[in-house]
């Protein structure tokens, strides 16, 4: 084969020596591209006046990055419009917050043609095209109306919304149509693949067959993908000394008391206020805990610029305080909420200091954290992992304690069981959780991709214990 160009919104390549603060994702394209030599492009994240197409090259971290500059109205449309203010809420089933203005759709198309006509001319005979997320759906689609032959892959690493949800977008007839210009689309869940197959069913009147579905005379084979972590990696970040310094600052502060962490990006997907809701539900109906435990809560702003982002941080202050002053006493505070973001060192020691990892998004395609929290824990005392059935990491972690993040109920009655557990029996759930991780890790998930999409007729189906041959 050629070489491997990934392409996504924004390029992320993790410095030489980042492994602090990289995320796992961008270490294993990385690493997948330094093995292919191959080249990461994408959006410089900068804008200019008027778009010129120009590249900028540059190696990074031991990988070729082309990055172009976009115009304000492109951020504006495209970015804060289409991808993060339409796709984004509708993929994860806020119809409520989705926006469907013409002008955002506008900037989509012209922004995915830009990436097209400034890749295009990147692309060799041979090379391999692996295009990542929402933000750039139609782009396969362009490539080809440039000529573009080489074989192209699509990850989708969000959820596919219900069939009725996805066509409350005006285009999503197009949208879906110009994701079959891909010769392979991947998924992160089962449940994403099934609801996709559903939609093309029922809109379109086509069938997958196998992992097959015919349209306009083209193939696009379609699976489940489930991306994983750098299981061995974060296990030994988790006893790196930064680690160990942040788990002792953590079990000292805690004096004696256990910990219940959360970590996520400040997102209305990740169920957040419906966490501080249960988890204040746990405190009204167990009161034995209080002064016992106590919820850290680590969210890192993002997509600042979008109105529903500005209210859910509010929200999140409002409820937070509110917990604090109802229930805090004079040495113990129930939340400790913080907004800054941590090097992933440090955030591994916090994992392994915290007896409780509460992952409850509403929808989320995979959840990475549930399985970093895994990752992190010390095998002679691990913690207890609490994820909500919504996230796709629930299709693989079945030995997690699973959730319906919408009752205030389970969780809460969740979380006491969590605290409560034997220490035999949190030991044999977490053996299994971390079995999958390091099995299922991010490099399987690449290479299945790329073998996939080399239509290396292989394994394809990797939920756990759902290897099927394909074909
Ligand atoms: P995200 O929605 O960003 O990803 P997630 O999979 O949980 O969600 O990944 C978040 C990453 O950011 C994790 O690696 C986590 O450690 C890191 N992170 C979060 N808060 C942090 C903080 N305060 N400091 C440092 N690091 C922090 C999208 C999809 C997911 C999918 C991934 C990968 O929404 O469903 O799992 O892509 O495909």
């Amino acid at each position: 084969m050629g070489r491997l160009i990934v392409v996504s919104n924004r390029v992320n390549p993790p410095a030489d020596a980042g492994v602090e603060t990289a995320g796992g994702l961008a270490m294993a394209l990385a690493a997948a591209l330094r093995e292919y030599s191959g080249t990461w492009f994408g959006w410089s994240g900068e804008t200019v006046e008027t778009f010129t197409g120009q590249i900028s090259m540059q190696r990074i971290g031991g990988v070729t990055v082309a990055l172009m500059d976009l115009e304000d109205q492109d951020r504006e449309e495209y970015y804060d419009g289409y991808a993060n203010r339409t796709l984004w809420p509708l993929f994860h089933s806020r119809t409520d917050l989705a926006a469907y203005e013409r002008s955002f759709d506008a900037g989509y198309q012209r922004v995915n043609r830009r990436f097209a006509q400034t890749l295009a001319p990147l692309i060799g005979p041979g090379d391999l095209v692996w295009v990542h997320d929402y933000h750039l759906i139609p782009l396969g689609q362009e490539l080809r109306a440039l000529g573009v032959t080489n074989r192209i892959g699509f990850f989708l690493h969000i959820p596919w919304p219900g069939p009725r949800t996805l066509t409350t977008l005006p285009q999503h007839r197009r949208l879906v149509e110009t994701l079959l210009a891909y010769d392979l689309v991947g998924f992160q869940s089962q449940d994403a693949l099934a609801a996709f197959g559903e939609y093309v069913s029922r809109e379109l009147d086509l069938t997958i067959d196998g992992d097959e579905v015919v349209f306009d005379g083209r193939t696009t084979r379609v699976a489940a993908f489930p991306i994983g972590i750098e299981g061995q990696a974060f296990a030994e970040l988790a006893d790196s000394p930064v680690a160990a310094a942040a788990f002792a600052r953590m079990r000292q502060s805690q004096a004696g008391r256990r910990m219940i962490i959360g970590v996520d990006r400040l997102d209305y997907s990740k169920g957040l206020e419906e966490r501080f809701l249960a988890y204040e539900q746990m405190l009204a109906d167990h009161p034995d805990l209080a002064e016992q435990v106590f919820l850290l809560q680590i969210a890192t702003p993002s997509r600042d610029a979008v109105e529903a982002y500005q209210e859910i941080r509010a929200r999140l202050d409002a409820i937070s305080g509110r917990i604090n002053g109802a229930y805090a006493t004079v040495d113990w505070v129930p939340i400790r909420y913080v907004n800054r973001s941590h090097r992933r060192d440090e955030l591994a020691g916090l994992y392994r200091a915290a007896h409780v990892g509460l992952v409850t998004p509403l929808r989320d395609g995979m959840n990475l954290v549930a399985k970093e929290y895994v990752a992190a824990q010390d095998p002679e005392d691990p913690g207890v992992l609490i994820l909500s059935r919504y996230a796709g990491a629930a299709e693989q972690m079945t030995d997690a304690l699973i959730v319906n993040p919408f009752s205030r109920e389970d969780m809460s009655e969740t979380l006491a069981r969590a605290l409560a557990m034997s220490r035999e029996e949190r030991r044999k759930r977490w053996r299994r959780l971390m079995d999958g991780v390091l099995a299922d890790d991010v490099t399987a998930w690449r290479d299945r991709f790329v073998r996939a999409l080399l239509d290396d007729r292989v394994t394809v189906s990797t939920a756990r214990g759902d290897r099927s041959k394909a074909s």
